[in-house]
């Protein structure tokens, strides 16, 4: 008998051994160092980003000398340097909310941006990844402030404009549902068109993430004084940059970007003082986010100074949000810092 408990003790101690020894070695080798799968390989081989977007004030439109600007443009750009230390090697497509998420999984785009909500229901019929969100928002409605129309209540009859293929409209039918409200709906297949329609008073409220209503409407002549928000937001739409589900490395990199990103505002590394806080500072995470320490950027398939390179050619998320988002009247509010009562919190750099 005790020959058979101590025999037990034995073959218990070589295999807890084992497993320590097992785990030793892996942990030597986090990560395996790169192992990036299809995307990595096919970015590397192009040296650009394709990266869609939409056209939408604030989020990316093309300016009159032909660039590229926005809150989602940037933050393609932020990829684009971590990559290829060029904020400038993006290609940036345009696709209709029906058809971007099979682009994405047909290898057709790199990354996806457009103003889009992650949701359960999506993250499970396509073959993609919503990685981590980067602007909190809700669904709101914007009327025309002579119509005097304050609520959906007074909108009794009226025509709301709401694209197709998107959140946006599964909410609005089922608050219509809920609410029993006799409005009709004007189904639009681009943002061009749900706001042309709106302009031309074909519909007496919009409805879309209220971020992009309240940009719209800034960017409009006399806009503000024209348009009205509704005191209403009936849903959550967390936007999100998503990719494909086929390379797990790709994935990493895109939502280390965001948190990057936000890590850097919280220390007050910006574009301007990069190069000073660089030479300077003893702060163990900054030192690994501007490759002066440790492998972090290894891990990803990057360089050793792929944060160095973001933060300089594009800035942290408040000089972001103050370059495109600020101008047009938006307040930080969900997404400002945690230490600031928002949300935006980023898991170590270590
Ligand atoms: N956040 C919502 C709305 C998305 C949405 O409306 N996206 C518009 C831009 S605001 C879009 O992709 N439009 C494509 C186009 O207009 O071509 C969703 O994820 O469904």
């Amino acid at each position: 008998m005790q020959f058979l408990i101590i025999t037990r003790l034995l073959i218990s101690a070589i295999l807890a051994n084992f497993a320590v020894t097992f785990l030793a070695t892996a942990d030597e080798q986090p990560g395996d160092k790169f192992r990036g799968g299809e995307v990595m390989e096919r970015l590397q081989a192009r040296g650009t980003l394709i990266c869609n977007v939409d056209t939408t004030p604030g989020f990316a439109a093309v300016s009159a000398q032909g660039d590229w600007q926005g809150f989602e443009v940037d933050f393609c750009r932020a990829v684009a340097a971590a990559l290829f230390a060029d904020a400038s090697a993006v290609e940036f497509t345009r696709l209709s909310s029906k058809y971007k998420f099979q682009a994405l999984s047909e290898g057709k785009v790199d990354l996806v941006l457009s103003v889009t909500t992650w949701t359960l229901g999506r993250d499970r019929s396509w073959p993609i990844h919503f990685t981590d969100p980067l602007l909190y928002d809700g669904q709101g409605f914007l009327s025309h402030r002579n119509d005097a129309i304050d609520s959906l209540v007074d909108a009794k009859d009226a025509t709301i404009c709401v694209q197709e293929n998107t959140t946006t409209y599964q909410n609005l039918k089922n608050y219509i549902d809920r609410h029993q409200l006799a409005v009709k709906l004007r189904l639009t297949r681009t943002t061009e068109e749900r706001y042309t329609l709106f302009a031309q008073r074909a519909c007496k409220l919009v409805t879309a993430d209220a971020t992009t209503l309240a940009g719209f409407a800034a960017a409009q002549p006399n806009g503000n004084e024209k348009y009205k928000m509704l005191d209403l937001i009936i849903s959550r739409e967390p936007l999100t940059p998503f990719v494909a589900d086929s390379d797990p490395v790709w994935f990493d990199l895109v939502r280390w970007i965001s948190h990057l990103l936000i890590v850097a505002e919280e220390h007050g590394v910006t574009q301007a003082n990069v190069d000073k806080i660089r030479q300077q500072s003893d702060n163990p995470e900054l030192r690994q986010i501007l490759g002066l320490e440790g492998e972090l950027g290894q891990l990803l398939g990057l360089s050793d100074d792929w944060g160095y390179q973001v933060i300089k050619q594009v800035g942290n998320y408040g000089e972001i949000f103050a370059r495109n988002l600020t101008p047009l009247g938006l307040q930080r509010g969900k997404n400002a810092l945690a230490r600031d009562g928002g949300l935006l919190y980023s898991p170590p750099f270590r």
